[in-house]
């Protein structure tokens, strides 16, 4: 087995894991399909065909990545973190010690030189050419999504640029506003990969987007990659085959050739539009900002072409789970540079950049404040507003416990930091745009080095006790399967009682 190799297998994947719903009865693209959608993905339920969409001929999907059983069989792993371990396998590559570590390390080096993207001569992304008037954006069910939306928006498209200085690749994830039939608007924000491309042309940048990828490839045009990466490359690697590329028909870029729809157009660099409102990922609507305009100049699509869809709101929405895998397959590059880190956690509430509680090795005063300064520079994570650090043995993933620790540990006169640097550009509740505060807390045990009185020790059960009360309960068929977690106590189980009658 192997992630899906294109949107077809996957959704026949899906679809065998019981993981699709197709939709026959009629649905509008306009804000319909949001509510469904939303009700959906609240759920923990199903992706979605529709296929019977009013206006159109093309089928949506949505609610993909709605789940972190999808998103692993997304990529075909049993756990997002065995992605993670993959990647961590190449990045600790160490110069080989013996003749059996040259051999592996060569694999691993196979394995990267493996993930470069191979250029084919045809496509099924190719087997329609619309150009001219005839390339419209009226043939596709694109949504419009809350009630205050300026206009229907392109949601999980993958857009092709290149840098004009050194001609590297970036693959990233914009919203487009749609303009017309033949103009969008393109949404990449001052932090983005793309908006560099654009701002380093002196007059026009070639745009490609391709819509309806295999899901890994999808993904990776989500992920937050260092600019000189290809984010194809990426793609190539967790999929363990090479992206196919194809020449695009009416711009210099290359383009998935396994795309259900390719957009090829460009943009000019001083054509702006006013974009948004939009409701977006924050939960609010982002206000309407100048944005550049995409002008299209051919649709290439396959016959019979699944139109992909997600929507983002107040979090849980479909794109919590793009995040969580994020989330999991950086903690390795992460530890690189900070290897101290043990794990790190983005609550899907705080919507990622919001909030991040991080669990460290300890080992010297203010260790948990120079944690904080390195999260605050280091990529996209620097955009975090909150930060909590923990002690290594804590779950950063039970939001219980971390509450404990920032209960239990923390002085709020002497362990809380506030500070200032770069948010989000959707962030709007700093006085500027881009720019505000921060807050760290330090929920890690103190050290007599910190200046604090003598740290009590934590209440531990004996080793002799824990093992009589584990023969006990196997003498008894006790199993308390699902632990306390997030503070709350599930009921006990039948045996459990009995004992505790005796
Ligand atoms: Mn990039």
């Amino acid at each position: 087995m192997a992630p899906p190799a294109d949107l077809r297998e996957w959704i026949a994947l899906l679809e065998r894991e019981n993981e699709l719903v197709r939709v026959e009865a009629e649905v509008d693209p306009e804000l319909e399909i949001t509510e469904i959608t939303d009700r959906t993905v609240k759920a923990g339920g199903p992706a979605l065909l529709f296929e019977n969409i009013k206006g159109s001929s093309h089928p949506l999907l949505i609610n993909q990545f709605g789940t972190e059983r999808r998103m692993c069989l997304a990529f075909d792993a049993p756990s997002l973190d065995s992605v993670a371990e993959k990647l961590s396998d190449v990045l600790e590559l160490q110069p080989p010690a013996g003749l059996v570590d040259k051999v592996r390390g060569l694999q691993k080096l196979k394995s990267i030189a493996d993930s470069r993207p191979k250029t084919v001569r045809r496509a099924p992304s190719q087997e329609v050419v619309l150009e001219g008037d005839e390339a419209s954006l009226d043939l596709l069910p694109i949504q419009t999504c809350w009630p205050d939306d300026a206009a229907p928006f392109i949601t999980l498209p993958a857009v092709i640029t290149k840098d004009p200085r050194t001609g590297t690749r970036n693959v990233g994830m914009y919203r487009m506003q749609k303009l017309g039939p033949r103009a969008t608007a393109m949404h990449w924000q001052i932090h983005k990969d793309g908006r560099a491309d654009y701002l380093a042309t002196d007059g026009r940048i070639e745009v490609a987007v391709a819509l309806g990828l295999d899901p890994v490839t999808a993904y990776s045009a989500s992920a937050p990659l260092p600019k000189h990466i290809d984010e194809f490359m990426l793609a190539g690697f967790l999929r363990g085959e090479p992206v196919e590329l194809v020449q695009a028909k009416t711009v210099d870029l290359e383009v998935p050739a396994n795309a259900e729809i390719v957009l090829e157009g460009y943009i000019d660099k001083d054509e702006l539009t006013e974009e948004g409102p939009f409701g977006d990922h924050t939960g609010y609507y982002t206000p309407a900002e100048p944005f550049p305009v995409f002008r299209l100049t051919a649709i290439t699509m396959r016959r019979d072409a699944v139109y992909p869809s997600i929507v983002v709101g107040k979090p849980p929405q479909e794109d919590a789970w793009l995040g969580k895998a994020t989330e999991r397959i950086f903690l390795p590059a992460i530890r690189m540079t900070v290897p101290e880190i043990v794990d790190y956690d983005l609550p899907i509430a705080g919507a990622f950049h919001n909030c991040c509680i991080v669990s460290i090795r300890k080992a010297f005063p203010g260790h948990a404040q120079k944690v904080m300064h390195a999260i605050w520079g280091l990529g996209m994570l620097s955009l975090t507003k909150s930060i909590v650090v923990v002690d290594e043995g804590v779950d950063v993933h039970d939001y219980g416990e971390v509450m404990f620790r920032v209960g239990a540990n923390v002085d709020p006169a002497r362990d809380v930091l506030l500070t200032e640097g770069p948010l989000d550009h959707l962030d709007h509740a700093p006085t500027r745009q881009f720019y505000g505060g921060k807050i760290g807390i330090d929920a890690t045990h103190k050290g007599p080095d910190e200046g604090t009185r003598d740290w009590p020790p934590e209440i531990e059960m004996t080793p002799e006790i824990k093992a009589l009360v584990d023969r006990r309960w196997a003498e008894y068929g006790i199993s308390l399967d699902t632990p306390a977690r997030n503070g709350q106590i599930r009921q006990s189980p039948r045996p459990l009682r009995r004992l505790l009658r005796r």
